[in-house]
């Protein structure tokens, strides 16, 4: 029986058996493993670190999706940066009154496979005539840029191989650049239980270049090692503490069903316990 090992954390791996095997490959840009297990369902990796499973995949997805799209109220226009999956995109999609979504994706190996095997998680996204998908390099995409969008999602790896520039000062001010007025910036910050710094550096950079910057965080057991935290930066610092009615009346609105998110999950997503609330709060150098 073969098992996936992955070793992303110095003292503590975690395994996954592989039951069956999907695609193995070396794209451009990383290696992947495209295989089935017992208890996740379908499984993607990249560079040795799973980025999704079919059955935990709502979690992350819909709260990086739904919580800046519901803050935000009007959201039209929406930037997502990596994501190859799909899983992102389609969330975002759920949302009627996203007129586009811009996806940007270093590797496009990774979109191909998932058409190919992971509808369970991108389902037809990638066809839906408000995508619009760019394989390209994140970085200079918001450094150039004339679009601007409403809220920007970023889909990232963990800060090693082609996602490390991810986590960048330029990449953050390119976002904020690209961002319209009220927009809103959301990213993917790791465990912070095991990965400390992936979320405090996030934060020092955030906390330079917004008014509001701040985190939220959900428990996504593919993830392991407690819950997950994302980046939030605004120029408006009003959106974290959105009333509960407010949210509420969006979400019925927005008349799809969800499996995490709900206008009390959000809120709640907000508060953080003192061992998070000391890695964010760190004084910009
Ligand atoms: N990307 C985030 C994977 C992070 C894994 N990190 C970890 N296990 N600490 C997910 C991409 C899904 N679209």
């Amino acid at each position: 029986m073969d098992w996936f090992e992955e070793k992303l954390h110095p003292g503590f791996h975690s395994r996954l058996r592989i039951d069956r095997i999907l695609h193995e490959t070396k794209t451009n840009h990383q290696h992947l493993i495209i295989f089935d297990n017992d208890e996740f369902g379908r499984v993607l990796a990249l560079d040795g670190v799973v980025q999704t499973t079919e059955r935990d995949e709502f979690i992350y997805h819909e709260m990086l999706a739904h919580t800046p799209i519901f803050a935000h109220g009007g959201a039209r226009h929406v930037l997502i940066i990596g994501g190859g999956d799909g899983g992102m995109l389609e969330e975002v999609l759920k949302h009627k009154s996203i007129e586009t979504v811009v996806q940007v994706e270093i590797d496009n190996t990774v979109v191909e496979l998932a058409k190919q095997h992971l509808r369970m998680i991108c389902g037809d996204a990638y066809e839906d005539p408000r995508t619009e998908l760019v394989i390209a390099d994140g970085v200079k995409f918001v450094n150039k840029t004339d679009r601007r969008f409403d809220v920007i999602i970023v889909d990232s790896t963990d800060p090693i191989g082609p996602g490390e520039v991810l986590f960048s000062k330029n990449f953050y001010a390119g976002c904020k650049r690209c961002l319209s007025n009220g927009g809103i910036l959301v990213t993917q910050n790791g465990v912070p239980f095991v990965q400390d710094e992936e979320l405090s550096n996030s934060m020092k950079i955030l906390t330079q270049l917004f008014t509001n910057a701040t985190s939220f965080r959900a428990s996504v057991p593919a993830y392991i090692g407690g819950d997950m935290t994302f980046g939030w930066g605004s120029n408006r610092t009003d959106y974290p503490d959105l009333d509960f009615n407010t949210l509420l009346v969006r979400f019925d609105a927005a008349g799809f069903k969800t499996d995490y998110y709900t206008p009390a999950v959000h809120r709640a997503a907000f508060a953080m316990p003192p061992y998070i609330t000391r890695l964010i709060d760190i004084k910009p150098d």
